[in-house]
C-alpha cells in the first residue's frame, strides 16, 4: 500500500479537531490525569456521561508512575485493591494481605485505557489556565496548550463548557489557585481557601482524602490530593487506596447532582 504523508496528517488534523468540537460542551470536565482524575472519569463515562479529562502533561497518570520515591510498585489497602481488581490490575496480597501491590505502570495503562474505553476522552498536552464564572458558579474552563507556558508565549487561549469541573491537579491545586488569584473565590473550607496540606500521616490522610472529595465552590468539586490540600488535611505518602477512592467518591456525588 502507497502511504501519503499529507493523507496521513489529513486523518490526525481530521480525527483530532473532531474529538475536540465534540467536547466543547460536556458533563464533567476533569483536570489531572492522576488517579483520582482517572478513576473519576471512568466511572462518570462508565455510567453514561459526557466526560473529558485535561493534561497538562504528554504523560497521563500523575504521580502513579513514580511509585514511591520512584520505585514503581503502588501500595493500597484491600478497599483500593477492590477497585483495582474491578478494572483488571493483578494486585498482590502482602504480609497476609495487610496491603496490597500492584505494578505501577500496570496502573497507570489500565486505568488510562479503561477510562478511555469507557468513553471519557483524554486531552493531554493541555492546561487549564483559568474557568468561566457565570453567577458564582464555574461554568467551564479555559484551555491553552501547555507549550505556550513552556514557551513563555503570549497566546490567547480557547474555553470549553462544562456542568461539573473535578479539581484533581493534586498538590498543585492549580484550578483553585488561579480562581483565588483572578476570582478571589471564597472557597467552601475553614478559611475560604486552599489550606494547604500537613505533614505525613498516612492513616489519618487516607480517610480525610475520601472525606475531603466534595464541592468547594459552585461547579468544581475536589479530588484526591487537591481535596487534602484544599482542606488542610495531611499527606499520606505512597498509599493510593485513597487517590482510587476519592476518584469512585466524586464520581458518585456528581452523578447523583446530573441525574437531578
Ligand atoms: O498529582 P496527581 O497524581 O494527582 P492525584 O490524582 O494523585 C496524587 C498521587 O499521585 C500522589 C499521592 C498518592 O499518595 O499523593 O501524589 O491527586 O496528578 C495530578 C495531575 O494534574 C496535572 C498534573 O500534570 C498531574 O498529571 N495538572 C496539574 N496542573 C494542571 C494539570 C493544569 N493546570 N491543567 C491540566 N493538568
Amino acid at each position: 500500500m502507497a502511504l501519503d504523508e499529507i493523507k496521513i496528517s489529513r486523518a490526525i488534523i481530521e480525527r483530532y479537531f473532531k474529538k475536540l468540537t465534540d467536547y466543547l460542551e460536556m458533563d464533567v470536565a476533569v483536570v489531572g490525569a492522576g488517579p483520582s482524575g482517572l478513576m473519576a472519569a471512568y466511572k462518570l463515562a462508565s455510567e453514561g456521561f459526557k466526560v473529558a479529562v485535561f493534561e497538562r502533561r504528554l504523560s497521563i497518570g500523575g504521580g502513579i508512575w513514580g511509585g514511591g520515591m520512584m520505585f514503581n510498585e503502588i501500595v493500597v489497602q484491600e478497599e483500593g485493591a477492590r477497585l483495582l481488581k474491578e478494572i483488571g490490575v493483578r494486585t498482590e496480597p502482602w504480609n497476609g494481605g495487610e496491603y496490597y501491590t500492584a505494578d505501577a505502570v500496570e496502573v497507570a495503562c489500565i486505568l488510562a485505557a479503561k477510562s478511555v474505553q469507557a468513553g471519557a476522552k483524554i486531552f493531554n498536552l493541555i492546561m487549564v489556565e483559568d474557568v468561566m464564572v457565570r453567577d458564582n458558579r464555574v461554568v467551564g474552563l479555559v484551555l491553552n496548550w501547555s507549550a505556550t507556558e513552556i514557551a513563555g508565549l503570549h497566546v490567547d487561549p480557547l474555553a470549553v463548557k462544562a456542568k461539573y469541573v473535578v479539581e484533581a491537579t493534586g498538590h498543585e491545586t492549580a484550578v483553585l489557585q488561579v480562581m483565588q488569584k483572578k476570582l478571589g473565590a471564597k472557597l467552601n473550607t475553614e478559611t475560604g481557601k486552599v489550606m494547604g496540606e500537613k505533614s505525613m500521616w498516612a492513616e489519618v490522610a487516607e480517610n480525610l482524602t475520601v472525606d475531603y472529595t466534595r464541592e468547594v465552590y459552585p461547579g468544581v468539586f475536589v479530588a484526591g490530593m487537591a481535596a487534602n490540600a484544599t482542606f488542610g488535611a495531611y499527606r499520606m505518602g505512597p498509599i493510593f487506596g485513597g487517590m482510587l477512592l476519592s476518584g469512585e467518591r466524586v464520581a458518585q456525588l456528581i452523578a447523583e447532582r446530573l441525574r437531578q
